[in-house]
């Protein structure tokens, strides 16, 4: 039988799989101190059932949302951390860890905000998806650098994660005209940079967003304007290094219509995948804390960062 776990790692899980926490980075976040919370909580006297505990709650977590590899990458880096001969040697390891990738997060979003910013000039307006604290990050470090930046943003259905964007650039200051997503490539013209996050970065570049960032970059293409993925490290998928590929999550359909529209249409099929691929040919950059790449070259530093194989020390 699986160990009862804390009911912060119960209630990260859930407001994970619900949706209430989402976003690559924030879901990483909770994770890591979700994490910090049972270890702290374990009432073991031994370390053996400390580890499988600790495992116990790195399951959990692992299992709620598939396609952000910021989720594992979060327990690999806490768990990979936990060592020690007793449990307070253990716990302190764990907390430890935990703090340290907080600290990471917050670091490299700024890191990656003001290389982002450095492509943003004054006067641009930009396009956003979704919402991506990390694409934000860069926005905001222009304005932070006196460039003034207005903004289209896209309602991003079926969730509307766009209000989300709309509100937290209106805060900034930035003037945000919101859009319905089919209306993007109308809007295009008006653009001189599309910005948007990722939640996994293969190994050949390609770069997994919110669905539609796909049919967003193509046209972006054909219109000539430049997109950039702002996406912190935490976001390479270290098993596309070894040829696996990325589970793009399918959501319920109560996302995309209510029950009585659904009695009404009767016998079809919803699906709704929550996530798309983007192949590197259709991006201009990737910024990462460690500076800006063309997105084929990302295996190299995948490489550094990974090495050929991804521990997973969550499992038995
Ligand atoms: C969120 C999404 C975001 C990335 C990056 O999808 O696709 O663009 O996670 O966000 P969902 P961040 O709403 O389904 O979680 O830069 O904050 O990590």
């Amino acid at each position: 039988a699986e160990p009862d776990l804390h009911e912060s790692v119960e209630e990260t899980a859930d407001a994970i799989a619900t949706m209430e926490t989402r976003g690559a980075a924030t879901i990483a976040a909770a994770a890591a101190d979700a994490l910090a919370a049972q270890a702290r909580a374990v009432d073991a006297d031994d370390p053996e059932s400390f580890g499988r505990t600790m495992r116990a709650a790195g399951r959990r977590l692992y299992g709620t949302r598939p396609t952000a590899v910021s989720l594992p990458n979060s327990l690999r880096y806490v768990l990979g951390r936990m060592e020690g001969e007793t449990v307070p040697e253990l716990e302190s390891t764990v907390t430890t860890a935990a703090a340290d990738f907080a600290e990471r997060l917050d670091t490299a979003q700024e890191q990656l905000g003001e290389i982002g910013a450095n492509r943003l000039r004054d006067g641009d307006t930009i396009m956003t998806h979704c919402h991506s604290t990390d694409a934000l990050s860069c926005v905001r470090a222009a304005v932070e650098q006196g460039k003034e930046i207005s903004a289209i943003v896209k309602e991003t259905r079926p969730r509307r994660q766009g209000h989300i964007t709309a509100r937290e650039l209106r805060e900034m200051g930035v003037p945000v005209v919101l859009i319905v997503d089919s209306a993007a490539r109308r809007y295009l013209d008006e653009v001189d940079h599309v910005v948007v996050g990722a939640d996994a970065i293969a190994a050949d570049g390609s770069v997994i967003n919110k669905i539609g960032t796909s049919g967003l970059a193509v046209n972006a293409r054909e219109r000539g304007v430049p997109i950039m993925v702002a996406a912190q490290t935490i976001k390479f998928h270290p098993d596309t290094l070894t040829g696996h590929t990325v589970e793009i999550e399918m959501r319920e359909e109560a996302e995309v219509i209510s029950a009585d529209e659904r009695a009404e249409l009767g016998d079809l099929t919803v699906e709704n995948p929550a996530f798309d691929v983007t192949p590197p040919r259709y991006l201009d950059a990737i910024v990462t804390e460690s500076g800006q790449f063309p997105p084929e070259s990302v295996v190299t530093l995948m490489r550094e960062l990974f090495g050929e194989s991804a521990a997973r020390p969550w499992e038995e």
